[in-house]
C-alpha cells in the first residue's frame, strides 16, 4: 500500500491548517475538499464521529479521507464540554451563550463560568483520527495531552479552548505556543504521528 496524498473531511480551517502543518513534513500531502459535505455526527465517542466523518466524505469523493474528532475532556464537569466541545455554548447545561463575538470566544466563557470557584481545573484534549482508506478498510489512532484550565484565556495562536489550556509541565497555554511547538504534543499531534506509523506498518507488509 502506497499512500501519498488523503482528503481531509473537516469544515474546520483551522483544524484543517493544523493537519497540514503536521502531516506535510510527514510527506504526506493534505488535499482540501472542494465542497463541504454535511455529517451527522450522532455518535457518542470521538471515534465514532471520526468514522462518520471520513465515511461520509469518502462516499462523495471516493480517495482515501481522513477525519479528526477532538475536543476536551473536563474532569470537574465530565462528560462536557466531551465530544459537544465544539456547540458547548449552544448546549442548556451549565445555561446557553450567544456565539459572540465568536463559537470559540462563547465556548470559552461558558466554560470558564461552569468552573467558577472550583479548585479541580484538569483537563485533557483528545483527539481520534480515522483514515478511511477503501469500504470496509480503515485505520484509527487517538492522541491525547493532559493539562489544566486557567482562570482567564491567554495568547491569540491556535483556535478553540486553546487559551485556557496550558499541557502538563508548561507555564503557557496553548495559545501562547508557537504551531510547531504545540503540534509536538498536542492531541492532534500525537494521533497522527501515530497514524503515519500504522500506515508505514501497513506499506511494509503489503
Ligand atoms: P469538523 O467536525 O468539521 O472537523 P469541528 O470543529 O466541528 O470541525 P469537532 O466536531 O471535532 O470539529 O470539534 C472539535 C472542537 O474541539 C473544536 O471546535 C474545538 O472547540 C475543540 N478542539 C479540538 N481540538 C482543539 C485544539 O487543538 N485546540 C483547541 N480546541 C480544540
Amino acid at each position: 500500500m502506497s499512500l501519498k496524498k488523503v482528503l481531509v473531511a473537516s469544515s474546520n480551517p483551522k483544524k484543517v491548517k493544523e493537519i497540514k502543518e503536521i502531516l506535510t513534513p510527514l510527506g504526506i500531502e493534505v488535499l482540501i475538499p472542494p465542497k463541504k459535505v454535511e455529517v451527522e455526527e450522532w455518535a457518542n465517542t470521538f471515534i465514532g464521529n471520526a468514522y462518520l466523518k471520513a465515511k461520509t466524505y469518502y462516499e462523495v469523493f471516493q480517495i482515501p479521507t481522513l477525519a479528526d474528532d477532538s475536543g476536551l475532556i473536563v474532569d470537574e464537569i465530565y462528560p462536557y464540554p466531551g465530544v459537544y466541545s465544539s456547540r458547548f455554548y449552544q448546549l442548556d447545561v451549565f445555561g446557553r451563550e450567544k456565539p459572540e463575538p465568536s463559537e470559540d470566544i462563547a465556548n470559552i466563557r461558558k466554560l470558564l463560568k461552569a468552573l467558577e470557584n472550583k479548585k479541580n481545573r484538569s483537563a485533557k484534549f483528545v483527539s481520534a483520527i480515522v483514515l478511511y482508506l477503501d469500504a470496509g478498510k480503515i485505520i484509527a489512532s487517538e492522541g491525547e495531552v493532559k493539562g489544566f484550565i486557567t482562570t482567564t484565556p491567554k495568547g491569540d495562536k491556535g483556535f478553540g479552548y486553546d487559551p485556557i489550556f496550558v499541557p502538563e509541565g508548561y507555564n503557557k497555554t496553548f495559545a501562547e505556543m508557537e504551531p510547531n511547538e504545540k503540534h509536538k504534543i498536542s492531541h492532534r499531534g500525537r494521533a497522527l504521528k501515530n497514524l503515519v506509523k500504522l500506515i508505514e506498518k501497513l506499506q511494509c507488509s503489503s
